[in-house]
């Protein structure tokens, strides 16, 4: 098998980790907020390392290309964002209880109880994985980064900076990390501090776009129900509430609906079911 070749069939199950674990975090961050319920993700990215990043981790840390894949333990990489620092726990929790069933913790590193010296902090999860390919299921080794929005603004900047200067960033660009570190961690702390408040206006507005959303479902099974005078008489209330931005007027005709609804439902379930 030429090089080439030998580098995607390497990297193939790993990019299906990488996004089927992306799946599955955002579907946990969906159903939360379907749910009209806080989310502790906030947002989830995810990459697969480079050939030139791995080829160059592994002369680093002296792997031999034969154990590359039983050694370098981020090659998939998946990134959790969260609002808060608490957040960070509650999504530990969340990867923990499901240890042994689509995934396995292999170790933790809780780099934020333990900072590093450069100032960086998250808390990282080393997994096994196993990925269903055309050629049998193979386990890979991912890495689950968790931290805060602000812990990402931070090591991002630095993690730029450190791809610039390699070993020799000048000592003042270093002391000035050390200081946006700490400013980084205080911000954190502060918004802590404000937690309920943000997320109760947080839910307002989650809660309001679900009730939006399903009031506009509603007038539209109405509509293909055949229900032209119900679905318009609906709509043009809810255009009115829609100007004034009245929560409880909203509640209430999202109720008005669900009254006349159950058999409107029927139809839409049989109809859909025929289809
Ligand atoms: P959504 O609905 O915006 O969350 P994909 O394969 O398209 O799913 P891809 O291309 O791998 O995702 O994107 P990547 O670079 O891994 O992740 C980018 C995701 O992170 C995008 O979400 C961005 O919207 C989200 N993102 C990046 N920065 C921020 C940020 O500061 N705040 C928030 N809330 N989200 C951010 P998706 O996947 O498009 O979906
Ligand atoms: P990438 O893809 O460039 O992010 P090491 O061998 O010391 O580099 P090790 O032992 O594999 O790393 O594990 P460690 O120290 O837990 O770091 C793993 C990843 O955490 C790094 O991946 C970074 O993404 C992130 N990280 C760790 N320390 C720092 C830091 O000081 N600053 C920033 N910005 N990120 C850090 P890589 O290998 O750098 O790969």
């Amino acid at each position: 098998m030429n090089k080439v070749r030998q580098w995607k069939r390497l990297l193939q199950p790993y990019e299906q980790a990488v996004e089927e674990l992306k799946v599955k975090f955002k579907a946990i961050r969906k159903e939360y907020r379907d749910m009209s319920e806080y989310s502790p993700i906030e947002f989830v990215t995810g990459r697969v390392k480079k050939i030139s990043s791995i080829i160059e981790k592994s002369h680093r840390n002296g792997i031999d290309e034969s154990l590359i894949e039983e050694q370098m333990e981020d090659i998939a990489g998946i990134r959790i964002m969260c609002q808060f620092q608490d957040d960070i726990y509650s999504v530990v929790n969340i990867i923990r209880n499901r240890d042994g069933k689509d995934l396995k913790i292999v170790y933790e590193k809780d780099y934020i109880r333990n900072e590093k010296t450069s100032g960086y902090k998250s808390y990282h999860m080393i997994i096994k994985y196993p990925v269903q390919t055309a050629y049998g299921e193979k386990e890979i080794l991912a890495e689950i980064q968790i931290r805060t929005l602000a812990m990402n603004f931070w090591a991002t900047i630095e993690h730029s900076l450190n791809y610039k200067y390699k070993q020799n960033m000048p000592e003042r660009i270093k002391d000035r990390l050390k200081a946006s570190a700490e400013a980084a961690a205080k911000l954190d702390l502060e918004m802590c501090e404000i937690r309920n408040e943000i997320i109760k206006a947080q839910l307002m507005f989650e809660e309001k776009s679900n009730v939006i959303r399903d009031i506009v479902d509603s007038i539209r099974v109405l509509h293909s129900s055949g229900e032209q005078e119900k679905a318009l008489n609906f709509q043009e209330e809810f255009d009115e509430i829609c100007n004034s931005g009245d929560q409880e007027a909203l509640d209430n005709l999202l109720y008005e609906i669900k009254e006349v609804m159950p058999r409107y439902q029927l139809f839409k379930n049989n109809a859909s079911e025929e289809a």
